[in-house]
């Protein structure tokens, strides 16, 4: 098993790649949830139904969430009456969080949900939330407000500058059902090149997930989500600095740190670009690649996931 830690769009098009390498039921994605949200009564969950849209061949292509092909006749309904969303949700993509809101009021679990969505839409691999407990990362901002990443990423358009990021909800919640397990017998862990504060950040903050991560026999290889010192897209670099990272592929390794002095990684892909970062890490225990990692080709997605097998010892 392949196991995945995913945000959203950058791990949707990581996992794009893997899945050109290897088969799906190879694969299982550790998913965040901590960007779900609920809106106009419907539970929201971006990062899961970015990797699946994308996965399905679904996704509007520029914007990476959302659908393609997509028509906003209940938003401009909503906005007659006096109810215009700040976040934009098409008719296609309703129904799903219609049918997923319905079936979690039936009580069925996300990660229940979420494993039938992901079947439906055809995708062969295990696509798990980190948790079915709710977790939300929240925004402190440094004039003092307290607001849902989604408020202040999309309706404040990530104006305030970030004094903290929590995940309210994080030490109560357990594992999915599936996740400790996938890590545990995973051949391979690789942690998608997603945001490491907001995306990666909350599926750690799950208690168990940091030491099923140190207990498990699998190498865990990291994709760097900085490229030439610059987030490819999103908003990490807003973000690293409010934890103190540096926004760089050697910053970004340092922060996750090196599993043998009690961090996470055991390898650590970067891109050609950041060439040079390698020598910065020359004194982390850690097994390192530089290649490209701009995955808007899918071609490029799969060979940097091959690279990945390759820095963990795996044959693809
Ligand atoms: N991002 C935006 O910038 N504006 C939106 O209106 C918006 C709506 C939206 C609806 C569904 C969905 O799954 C994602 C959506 N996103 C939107 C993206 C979302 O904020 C991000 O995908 C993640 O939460 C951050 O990576």
């Amino acid at each position: 098993m392949l196991t995945v830690l995913a945000g959203g769009v950058g791990a949707a098009r990581f996992l794009r790649g893997l899945l050109r390498v290897v088969p799906p039921e190879r694969v299982t994605a550790v998913v965040n949830v901590g960007d779900d949200v609920t809106l106009h009564g419907l539970r929201i969950c971006p990062d899961l139904d970015s990797i699946t849209y994308t996965l399905a061949g679904l996704v509007h292509p520029v914007q990476q969430w959302g659908r393609a092909d997509e028509r906003f006749t209940v938003r401009d309904e909503l906005t007659r009456l006096g109810d215009a969303p700040w976040f934009t949700l098409g008719d296609r993509d309703l129904a799903l969080h219609l049918h997923r809101t319905g079936r979690l009021a039936a009580g069925a679990t996300l990660s229940a949900v979420t494993a039938d969505v992901a079947r439906a839409h055809g995708l062969g691999l295990t696509l798990l939330p980190v948790t079915d407990d709710p977790v939300t990362t929240r925004i402190r901002t440094v004039d003092g407000r307290d607001l849902h990443f989604q408020e202040w990423w999309v309706r404040e358009r990530a104006g305030a500058d970030v004094a903290a990021v929590t995940f309210a909800g994080a030490d109560a919640a357990t594992p999915a059902p599936g996740v400790v397990e996938a890590l545990a017998t995973a051949e391979a862990v690789l942690v998608a090149p997603s945001n490491p504060v907001v995306s990666i950040g909350p599926v750690l903050a799950v208690p168990g997930v940091t030491a099923a991560l140190a207990a498990t026999p699998a190498p865990v290889v990291g994709v760097s989500p900085v490229i030439g010192g610059r987030v490819v897209r999103g908003m990490a670099d807003r973000l690293l600095p409010a934890v103190g990272a540096v926004t760089s592929a050697a910053g970004v390794a340092r922060w996750y740190g090196a599993r043998r002095d009690g961090g996470l990684l055991d390898g650590w892909v970067i891109d050609t670009a950041d060439a040079a970062d390698l020598a910065e890490l020359a004194d982390l225990p850690l097994r390192t690649a530089a290649t490209d990692t701009l995955m808007d080709d899918p071609d490029v997605a799969a060979a940097l996931a091959r690279t990945c097998l390759a820095v963990a010892g795996v044959t693809p």
